[in-house]
């Protein structure tokens, strides 16, 4: 509900500035933009705090592959698998990676350690990451912008990182 508030807020500001005679236009026009897949709908909608909402799907993809955030914000990020295969043939975590992490061996690492979820031990490699999720479920995690760089992000289940990856920007 509040990603639709702002996006009517910025509406109305259109609809101000650019004249009269298509209000409803626009506004319906900013509506469909915030329901599709995009990559830029990372909302702040309080100081300092930015939502950001990934998907997994059971076509192994994240619903977007580039997240922008401000440095030092802090980052809610609500994470869901929204297929309906299980946890054990395809399941999906989020996990946020250092500078200079090789992704490939990270994946490679991972495989090893199916009993924690496929999150290594004793690596310092990982900023932060969700648990695994079958479809249907749901997780939320919160944690601080790291500083400004270009972060990798991967789904550490086995074999998904070759397609579930994307960069986290801060900015
Ligand atoms: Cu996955």
């Amino acid at each position: 509900m509040k990603k639709i508030f702002v996006l009517f807020l910025s509406a109305t500001l259109l609809v101000s500035c650019g004249g009269d005679g298509k209000k409803e236009e626009e506004k319906n026009d900013s509506l469909k933009i915030g329901n599709s897949a995009e990559t830029t709908d990372e909302v702040e909608d309080e100081e300092g705090v930015t939502k950001v909402y990934l998907t997994g799907s059971d076509q192994m993809k994240f619903n977007k592959n580039q997240i922008t955030v401000n440095a030092g914000d802090e980052v809610v990020l609500t994470f869901e698998h929204v297929g309906k295969l299980p946890k054990e043939t395809m399941g999906h975590n989020f996990v946020l990676l250092k500078k200079g992490t090789n992704v490939q061996e990270f994946g490679q690492e991972a495989l090893e350690y199916k009993e924690n979820d496929y999150i290594p031990e004793n690596t310092d490699a990982i900023i932060v990451h969700t648990k695994m999720l079958g479809g249907g479920e749901k997780t939320q995690i919160t944690f601080q912008a790291p500083e400004k760089g270009n972060y990798d992000y991967i789904c550490s289940f086995p074999g998904h990182v070759a397609l579930m990856k994307g960069i986290l920007t801060v900015k």
